[in-house]
């Protein structure tokens, strides 16, 4: 019997040919999960990781599981035979909303490798029931709604395991769901364990909004990710999310080091701890706190979790820096604030007088960061130039006193996902030119034999063809919107943000609006398509978005240009969204103000697919040009020692650069009689005044440079031989990317851990 009939038979009784795309999903799902369990996990590893994360952006793992079972084909081929299409089925799958940005997608590509290099491994965090939000655009604005995805036929496994947190005057008890991690042809299997509570409840959440009664913890811990925190019960109820996460993962990491044979003193042996950014930070604490109790001394309890413990930082904006008031860890979780001062009074004895490195600061607040730094062993940036800004000026005073627990990991991306799945006729293409080795070792410079071959870059061509065709459709099925597929595919995607400037490339979009309306039609019509959610809290971004969705719409209606010119704004971005984008796109938009963006990690997923970047100097932009080499990249913008500088010198005067007259009309236009017609007036105005005024970002400062580079680019694109050249050597230099060299170096440098394959890359 095939491979699918008899799951179909079990469930349905009747022949795969009759039963339904959502019908089929359930199969398929049992299928995988049914597969997956055959496949033992790493316990009987002695030392295991454990990856801390308040995000894990998992994306839909249908595809991605059936891939890294080794039987995408086998199910593929019958699913076709009988008149079905795996594309199809998989619309029935609810993306898991349980991230952010790239923060939670780098996770999500870790936990991925880290189960295919063999490595025992779990990644620890939350199960948040309406995730982030649902972007919903009404009136050119974004709106928020919840963005449920848990149902019958979800990935959760629910765990027998539970423990008990204790919090002030209450206790909760822990529910655990798993959802297994599969590997890339790996005979074993990892998880992500996420803790939920029975109690919490969508009834208390306000209908249509993402409102609820802050201070019902019991009912609402798990309902949001990042749950609005601009008042002091938001603040609390993050930082009951944040102690209840930690708690949890770490009685789960005492519990399976003692299985394990641990006696404790000797735990550091049996477990070592990431802590994805600040949000898992309290794990520190907890864990001493763990410990005591269980009979070590404290002084003990301190030197075992230091040596179990690691930092990823992956941002230098104070804002993402997290600090708590301690009164309010006092009255969450008094022991916890106990040890928070304990730790802090050992660190102010060591280290008199330099303020600069306290945990808890002069206004009482605790810096989750430096307690992170103090007492874990190793602190990591996420792209060479990030970590270098860290040692030599955002963490300079610990890197003085701490120069040997600093070390850069470049991210990755998993190229399962980001080629093999989201690309397959790329992925087959490349198999029959330098066959199917690099997607084991992530090595496609064997490719750069075939850059002067006129039919590989015929193909291609062809293969991006295929992928705009699959997005237009997409977009009109979605979205109801119809782009045009013999356009060039200019995109930026990912959170929205003043840093990453998405105001800049906006105000790109009114220069070239006026200059074709004064007649200077592009040669090939160009489509520039946004993606993202801005925090529901951050003004500026929502005015942000509503200004791109007003021009937006002017330009669709203006015939003199809709033929030529057009701007998406893609609702609700996510990491599906992604997939269909990224193949499709030819210009990726890496604009980020210099030295502002840790890494990156959409600008790998583009480079792999054969997009060519414009970008600034920043994050790891710096380490694609250096692979790929200046004439196969456009850069352009102030580089990150200026700009570091000119905060530092409070030097940027954004109304000098508003005077010039260049850019003074493309501001203005926010303000434009078109623009108030269409568009609500206080979010224009006050986007414009921002700009004006103040433009902390200062997207004013590279502007003529970006209108110069992107005109340059666009000019470039009309040799598409040379075009595509170029984008074959992106291709062919993406290697360095791939989240398994990332991991490895993770493993090779801090973890030390048991790993099955060793040669990556
Ligand atoms: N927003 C950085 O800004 C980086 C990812 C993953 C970010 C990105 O440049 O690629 O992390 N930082 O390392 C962050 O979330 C809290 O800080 C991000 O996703």
């Amino acid at each position: 019997m095939s491979i699918l009939e008899n799951y179909v038979l079990d469930n349905f009784d009747k022949p795969i040919r009759e039963c339904s795309d959502q019908e089929m999903y359930k199969v398929l799902l049992d299928l995988v999960r049914d597969k997956s369990r055959e496949l033992p996990t790493n316990d009987d590893k002695k030392k295991k990781l454990y990856y801390f994360s308040a995000e894990f952006l998992i994306g839909k793992l249908l595809s991605n599981n059936l891939l890294n079972l080794g039987i995408y084909d086998e199910v593929n081929n019958e699913l076709i035979a009988n008149g079905k299409n795996i594309m199809d089925i998989e619309q029935a799958e609810l993306e898991p909303s349980l991230g952010n940005g790239g923060l939670g997608r780098l996770a999500a590509c870790f936990v991925d490798s880290i189960t295919t290099l063999g490595i025992n491994g779990d990644g620890v965090g939350l199960n948040y029931h309406f995730g982030l939000f649902k972007q919903v655009f009404k009136d050119n604005q974004q709106t928020q709604l919840p963005d449920p995805w848990i149902t019958e036929e979800s990935w959760l496994i629910k765990n027998e395991k539970s423990y008990e947190v204790p919090f002030n005057n209450f206790t909760l008890k822990s529910t655990l769901y798993d959802i297994d991690v599969l590997g890339y042809n790996s005979d074993t299997r990892n998880r992500l364990r996420l803790f939920d509570l029975d109690s919490v409840t969508s009834d208390i959440i306000e209908e249509g909004t993402i409102h609820f009664d802050k201070t019902n913890i019991e009912e609402n811990l798990t309902l949001f990710l990042y749950p609005d925190d601009s008042d002091r019960e938001g603040e609390l109820l993050r930082i009951f999310q944040q102690y209840f996460m930690v708690s949890n993962g770490a009685q789960l990491i005492l519990d399976e080091a003692v299985a394990r044979g641990s006696n404790l003193h000797d735990l550091a042996e049996y477990a070592v701890i990431q802590i994805n950014d600040t949000h898992p930070a309290f794990v520190i604490p907890e864990m001493i706190r763990l410990l005591t109790q269980r009979g070590i001394d404290f002084d003990e309890a301190i030197q075992i979790t230091q040596t179990m413990t690691a930092f990823t930082n992956h941002t230098i904006l104070a804002e993402a820096l997290e600090k708590w008031p301690i009164d309010e860890l006092e009255q969450v979780m008094p022991e916890i604030a106990n040890i928070i001062r304990e730790l802090d009074n050992r660190k102010k004895d060591e280290f008199p007088n330099n303020h600069a490195v306290s945990i808890i600061d002069e206004h009482d607040r605790v810096h989750m960061a430096h307690m992170a730094i103090h007492y874990g062993y190793s602190i990591n940036g996420v792209a060479a130039l990030h970590t270098e800004i860290l040692k030599n000026s955002e963490l300079k005073a610990f890197f003085d006193i701490y120069p040997n627990k600093f070390i850069n990991k470049t991210n990755g991306i998993t190229f399962r996902r980001w080629i093999m799945d989201a690309n397959k006729e790329l992925a087959d293409f490349i198999d029959d030119l330098i066959s199917d080795e690099w997607r084991t070792s992530a090595n496609l410079e064997p490719l750069l034999d075939f850059k002067d071959d006129e039919n590989v870059i015929t193909k291609l061509r062809a293969i991006k063809f295929n992928n705009k065709q699959r997005l237009s459709h997409r977009l009109e099925t979605m979205q109801d919107v119809k782009i045009n597929e013999h356009s060039i595919i200019d995109v930026q995607i990912k959170r929205i943000h003043e840093y990453k400037r998405q105001q800049m490339l906006l105000l790109y979009i009114i220069h070239k609006y006026k200059d074709i309306k004064n007649g200077n039609i592009p040669k090939t019509p160009i489509t520039i398509i946004f993606g993202g959610k801005a925090a529901a809290a951050y003004t500026i971004a929502r005015d942000i978005i509503h200004a791109i969705l007003t021009v937006s719409e002017i330009i669709a209606n203006d015939d003199d240009v809709n033929k030529h010119f057009q701007v998406v704004m893609v609702e609700n971005y996510n990491v599906t969204h992604a997939q269909y984008l990224i193949p499709a796109t030819d210009i990726s938009e890496q604009i980020s103000l210099a030295s502002k963006e840790a890494s990156g990690t959409g600008n790998m997923k583009f480079m792999l697919n054969g997009a060519l970047t414009l970008c600034t100097l920043d994050g790891a932009n710096v380490e694609i040009a250096d692979l790929v080499g200046e004439e196969n990249i456009y850069i352009f913008g102030k580089r990150s020692e200026e700009i570091v500088d000119l905060y530092a010198t409070n030097g940027y005067n954004a109304r000098s650069y508003y005077e010039r007259e260049t850019i003074k009309p493309l501001v203005d236009f926010l303000i434009d009689p078109k623009m108030l017609e269409l568009g609500n007036e206080d979010r224009l105005s006050r986007l414009h005044s921002d700009m004006i005024n103040k433009d902390y970002f200062m997207a004013l400062i590279d502007l003529e440079e970006f209108i110069e580079t992107k005109e340059k680019v666009y000019e470039d694109y009309e040799d598409h031989d040379t075009w595509t050249r170029k984008t074959l050597i992106n291709i062919a230099k993406a290697g360095f990317f791939s989240s398994d060299r990332t991991i490895n170096e993770y493993n090779r440098d801090i973890w030390h851990l048991e790993q099955e394959i060793k040669n990556v890359n």
